[in-house]
């Protein structure tokens, strides 16, 4: 009898168990498919994930003021030559990069394609980056391009036209920088940290000074709890 009530309680507990790791494991999957592409193959969303926990690449305001950038990159990758146009209507006038901002391979060769609108255009690096297209060109056609060797994003302006937005942006591989989703997991998780690490300092240090006062009172005022005792 006991044998078998404790195989019956072994395999409940199996049982549970097994329910169990189920239920981690389609809540790990639930979680992880809106966060990477689904189409994509898992090594490039995995890298992004385990990077910053997979959120979208931060230009640092870079393109802000970028008429023609809502916000959303263009993927690219996957394909060895990408065409960004030049002079694309766009900032109140033909005065924007064609997509704004695109995501290549490494090793990836970007081509920029004047379409001869706008008049002229050229392609610099907006920091120390290695875009540098030379003077401003109004002729049409592939006037410039790039092949890019490291991970990152490269952010670049047309130089006559920056100040009305002609700005565009390669963002490269997967090791660029990343801003948070706003998920739970990314934003409390930094943040929540150190603030329970200070409650916990707080409280200890309250405890630590409670102690040190109780035992002071009772060292100093100890004999009087014998008083009323007396008394009465
Ligand atoms: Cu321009």
């Amino acid at each position: 009898m006991r044998t078998a009530t404790g195989a019956t309680a072994a395999a409940a507990a199996t049982g549970t168990a097994a329910a169990q790791a189920e239920t981690a494991t389609e809540s790990g999957t639930a979680t992880a498919t809106p966060t990477g592409t689904a189409t994509d193959s898992g090594t490039e969303a995995e890298t992004e994930s385990s990077d910053d926990g997979g959120g979208p690449p931060d230009f640092g305001g870079f393109l802000d003021p970028v008429g023609n950038f809502s916000g959303s990159v263009v993927d690219a990758r996957g394909q060895d030559s990408v065409t960004v146009e030049v002079g694309v209507e766009a900032n109140s006038g033909a005065y924007g990069f064609g997509p704004a901002a695109v995501h290549v391979d490494k090793g990836a060769t970007v081509q920029w394609e004047w379409t001869g609108e706008g008049g002229g255009h050229n392609v610099k690096s907006a920091d120390s980056g290695p875009l540098d297209s030379g003077s401003a060109m109004s002729s049409a056609g592939v006037n410039y391009e790039h092949t890019f060797e490291s991970d990152g994003i490269y952010n670049y302006v047309c130089v006559p036209h920056e100040g009305l937005g002609m700005k565009g942006s390669v963002v490269v591989g997967s090791d660029y920088p990343t801003k948070s989703t706003g998920g739970s997991g990314s934003e409390s998780g930094p943040l929540g940290v150190p603030g329970s690490a200070k409650m916990l300092g707080v409280a200890t240090s309250v405890v630590m000074v409670a102690t040190l006062g109780m035992a002071y009172v009772f060292m100093r005022y100890g004999g009087n709890y014998e008083t009323p005792g007396d008394q009465y």
